[in-house]
């Protein structure tokens, strides 16, 4: 039974525990029109909406039609710009619980033992526009406002623990880049151009971070199934005021899915909302996704330990050095009321902090402290952003801040400064034991410089251990991502300098690649392939040496080897059971029990929609017809018959060796099997003696053992030339 979603909150249950401050808050704004009459915005009973004033009937239209000109004037300004990046996204409130262990480590109150906190998550993609696919093989983002009552905390992070960039100066340059090209504004959403690829073949601290978007981790099944990092290494700050590193990271309680590449392509095309649905209809159904928040910690006298600096952005700090300690978890329970006023208009800062975490001197942090208020002030309009309701801080809010557009304070009084003899001089400041923030007493002594460190210079270093710890399946992914990409870029002068960048990394990665682009891997042996340093930089001194620590390997970095992804288990994953009339109705009812029982959602799929006439029993109804539906919305495919009706149909077969090739999960009755026989053909011609297909009539629970293991890759591994 679906547990009961929360997603409509009714005026008298709209907010009942402490973690749905927030959704009490939202009350004070919500709208209910059911059951209301229709007024114009200043509060008038409208009688017509449908018909404009006119002189007669067929005349024209009176200038005095003050319901038109409010109706269409609203209407002309409703769009604001989108955001400049993460323009698409998704989001869905819920809570954050910590842990009893989080309090050792900071303050803050939201991480105090037991403390249940909202927060509004929404994950974007990055390069595509507002209405593009979420299908893209980009970058996700994850950024969650924690309301808590000591102000609002923004966790803003990606799916992607590094970054592409070390100083914030380069972020225009990298997203002018990605974007489409300016001259004609091709390609939308993807990585796939000139630009793009031009820029990164000179900037080699990008190759980390270009690995793991050319990996299944950019092209995730869905957002509940994907992990979150906070990128840059931060600080906590604990009840004694001392201060530790930390690198966030949230570990999604399901596991970590992703797609292949093929199927994201197709995806994009039949349901280009296809993880913003998911979201939805999961939380609807009361399959609230979870993740746990973690915490890799780095005492202060440990900074300097790695061979790399914790404060570039382009660098993991490796789970065999440090591991992670879960300190919380995040559920998210209600879907949005309306996506406008909170998914549109919510406004994330990594600058929103609360005491007990702070900032380092990361050059890429530092430069996103400044970007995210003045990003706001173009998209929402002014500076009192922070009165939208999806954005108003549940902690009560007093300053000598005044006026600007759209204010919604009322400030009584006549103060509004400090200091002030008027008024007491209130609102006074907090001292620190009343929860004023004091930033971090960091000492710093250093000259002016418009330079980068040395100790940032290792940019293959981490492409390489990440590259080493794939599974052979992802480094194929990889490969035939970079073909891909590379091969949709027409100067052959990028390709090649994008080869040596990948021989830095891994000779076996370049050439491989290579292969697939008709070209050898050139020579890096005195070319120029950084050109991201000042003009009077010492180039020699910050020249990267190809990657060292040839074989580390650390299984975080693998989605296939993860720790966090060894749960099996078939918890929402859809089966699409594929019928014709005729059917046996009693296999269909069993078949689609015991996948409910597990937690997987079963999906009635058949020639035409309506009702499946089955044998033995009453008409079932169709969820999908194979015109309305694929392969690739689904986890799996159960063909229960029958077989040969089924066999005529070319969407039937293209649907099972479809699921076939992206190593799905397949099983048959054996009124279904002739369906199999037909769609071996191509890359499915093994279907009926591969792994992962199960045929017979006491197949189910063979299916659900393959169904929560997932892919089978040795059927992509073994088809074709080697890659
Ligand atoms: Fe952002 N980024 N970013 N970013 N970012 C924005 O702020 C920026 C970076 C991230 O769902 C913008 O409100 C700079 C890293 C997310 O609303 C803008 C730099 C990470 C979101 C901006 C970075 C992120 C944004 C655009 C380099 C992961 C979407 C709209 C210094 C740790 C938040 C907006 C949402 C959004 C600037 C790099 C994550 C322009 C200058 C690294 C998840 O302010």
């Amino acid at each position: 039974m679906a547990k009961a979603s929360k997603s409509t909150p009714k005026p008298a249950d709209a907010g009942s525990t402490a973690a749905d401050a927030k959704s009490r808050d939202l009350e004070q704004n919500r709208e209910y029109g059911a059951g209301e009459l229709l007024t114009s915005n200043q509060g008038l009973r409208i009688n017509d909406d449908q018909n404009s004033l006119k002189a007669g009937e067929r005349g024209p239209t009176l200038l005095e039609d003050f319901l038109l000109r409010e109706k269409i004037t609203h209407f002309d300004h409703e769009r604001i710009p989108e955001r400049v990046v993460h323009a698409r996204g998704v989001a869905a409130h819920g809570y954050f619980e910590a842990y009893d262990n989080a309090s050792q480590y900071s303050k803050a109150h939201f991480l105090q033992p037991g403390v249940r906190t909202p927060i509004f998550t929404r994950f974007s993609t990055v390069a595509g526009f507002r209405g593009s696919t979420d299908m893209a093989r980009d970058v996700r983002g994850f950024a969650v406002k924690f309301y808590t009552q000591e102000g609002i905390y923004d966790f803003v992070g990606n799916n992607i623990p590094v970054f592409f960039i070390q100083d914030a100066i380069k972020f225009p340059d990298l997203i002018h880049a990605v974007k489409p090209e300016p001259h004609n504004e091709i390609p939308q959403a993807a990585s796939a151009h000139n630009t793009f690829w031009d820029f990164i073949s000179a900037n080699p601290e990008s190759m980390h971070m270009v690995l793991w978007a050319m990996s299944d981790r950019a092209i995730p099944r869905n957002l509940r199934m994907m992990e979150g990092f906070n990128v840059h290494t931060w600080r906590l700050i604990d009840a004694q005021n001392k201060s530790r590193f930390v690198k966030f990271h949230w570990k999604p309680k399901l596991g970590i899915k992703s797609v292949v590449w093929d199927e994201a392509l197709q995806i994009s095309g039949k349901d280009p909302d296809f993880h913003r649905r998911d979201l939805w209809d999961n939380i609807e159904a009361g399959n609230f996704p979870e993740w746990e928040l973690g915490v890799q910690i780095v005492e202060e006298e440990d900074e300097f330990n790695f061979d790399f600096d914790l404060l570039d952005a382009t660098k993991i700090i490796p789970e065999e050095l440090v591991p992670v300690t879960i300190i919380g978890r995040m559920v998210l329970d209600r879907n949005p009321d309306n996506y406008f006023a909170e998914t549109e208009q919510v406004a994330f800062h990594p600058g929103h902090v609360v005491p007990g975490i702070d900032f380092t001197n990361d050059p890429l942090l530092q430069g996103r402290l400044f970007s995210y208020t003045d990003t706001q002030l173009t998209r929402l309009g002014s500076p009192n952003f922070h009165e939208i309701p999806i954005n108003r801080s549940v902690a009560p809010i007093h300053n000598n801040q005044r006026d600007g557009h759209m204010r919604q304070q009322i400030n009584v009084g006549k103060s509004s400064y400090a200091p002030n003899l008027l008024n007491n001089n209130e609102p006074r400041q907090a001292k620190q034991s009343e929860g004023g923030f004091v930033s971090h007493h960091e000492r710093i002594e250093a000259h002016k410089v418009r330079a980068r460190s040395k100790s940032f210079v290792d940019h293959y270093s981490q492409a390489r251990l990440f590259w080493n710890s794939q599974a052979e399946i992802e480094k194929v992914h990889i490969i035939k991502a970079l073909r891909f990409e590379l091969g949709k870029v027409e100067a052959e002068s990028v390709r090649q300098r994008m080869l040596m960048q990948l021989s830095l990394v891994a000779s076996e990665l370049a050439s491989r690649v290579a292969k697939g682009l008709g070209l050898d891997v050139p020579s890096a042996d005195g070319v120029q392939l950084n050109y991201t340093l000042g003009a009077d930089a010492d180039v020699a001194a910050h020249q990267s040496k190809p990657a060292t620590g040839n074989e580390a390997k650390s299984d975080a970095l693998s989605i296939e080897n993860s720790p966090y992804n060894k749960k099996k288990s078939v918890e929402t994953k859809q089966v699409a059971i594929l019928a014709a009339d005729g059917a046996d109705g009693a296999t269909i009812a069993a078949l689609t029990k015991a996948l409910e029982a597990q937690g997987a959602v079963a999906k009635l799929v058949a020639p035409h929609l309506g009702q499946l006439k089955v044998k033995g029993g009453e008409a079932l109804p169709i969820d999908f017809s194979l015109q309305t539906t694929a392969s690739v919305m689904f986890d799996g495919v159960y063909v229960v018959g029958d077989g040969q009706t089924l066999a005529q149909q070319h969407d039937a077969v293209h649907f099972v060796n479809e699921a076939f090739r992206h190593c799905k999960p397949i099983g048959a009755t054996a009124a279904g099997q002739a369906l199999l026989s037909e769609a071996a053909y191509g890359g499915a011609k093994d279907i009926l003696s591969s792994d992962g297909v199960t045929i017979g009539d006491n197949g189910t629970e063979q299916f659900l053992t393959d169904l929560a293991t997932g892919r089978f890759w040795n059927r992509e591994l073994s088809a074709g030339p080697k890659v």
